[in-house]
């Protein structure tokens, strides 16, 4: 049995995070049969979710989660795609989780109202006489993330130009395909659709939503996919 290890549903979407997002699509798209366990940081062998156990060995990242699929379940996420469509899902796969990954990391973590409704949650389970400290040393750890990334130098309103640019290179290349590539879903529709879910989260006052709801195709996109892959969760988004 494959056990993929994520946080669980939060913020009225499948996972808080996008990468645990991710990860459940690409087996969902695999076809296989998984199921869902807490992620336990300590024990990820890269400090991260999600990771995926698999008879005996963990896997971790998302990226590579895909890869152990398709080397061992012989899947090809991109079939059908030529060697220019793959850079291209690619380049937009990078664009979602290393760049607008770090906007809505931004908006959640270092905004005082939106990291007090979302984040703050993540630490109840630390006992309590503790808990400022933990949640002040996490954040603190979170900021100096998004500084070494770069997104943490630029102001609020530098990160949305930012990200404005980033999703309206998606809302157009997307058009009016059902998915990103065209007809049929590809691997990197895994993290485009959990970035554009992430960004249209309403759980959080930012301008990523708006950013993101000006363009009706990601919106549809992302009720689309919500309706296919967590059809639970699709009426209530
Ligand atoms: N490259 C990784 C990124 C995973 C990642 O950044 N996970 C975050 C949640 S979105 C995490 O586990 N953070 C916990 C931490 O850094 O302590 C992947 O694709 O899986």
């Amino acid at each position: 049995m494959l056990t993929l290890y994520v946080f669980g549903p939060n913020f009225g979407l499948p996972d808080p995070s996008p990468f645990c997002m991710k990860a459940l699509v690409l087996l969902k798209m695999a076809g296989l049969e998984f199921e869902t366990a807490t992620a336990n940081l300590q024990k990820a062998p890269k400090g991260k979710a999600p990771y995926l156990a698999d008879n005996g060995s963990l896997v971790a990242d998302s990226t590579f989660i895909g890869f152990h699929l398709e080397s061992q379940y012989g899947i090809d996420f991109n079939a059908g795609l030529d060697e220019a469509e793959r850079g291209t899902a690619w380049a937009f796969e990078k664009l979602c989780e290393d760049h607008l990954y770090w906007a809505i990391v931004h908006a959640r973590w270092m905004r005082d109202d939106n990291f007090n409704a979302g984040p703050v949650k993540f630490f109840d389970v630390v006992p309590a006489l503790i808990r400022p400290f933990v949640v002040k040393m996490v954040r603190t750890q979170v900021r100096r993330s998004l500084k070494g990334q770069g997104f943490g130098r630029h102001s609020e309103a530098e990160i949305v130009a930012l990200a404005e640019r980033a999703i309206g290179g998606l809302a157009g290349f997307l058009g009016e395909k059902p998915y990103l590539m065209g007809e049929q879903s590809c691997g990197a529709d895994a993290i485009v659709f959990a970035t554009v879910a992430s960004l249209l989260c309403d759980r959080f006052d930012t301008p990523l939503i708006e950013a993101a709801a000006r363009h009706s195709n990601l919106v549809a996109y992302r009720d689309r996919l919500m309706a296919q892959y967590f059809p639970d969760l699709a009426a209530t988004t």
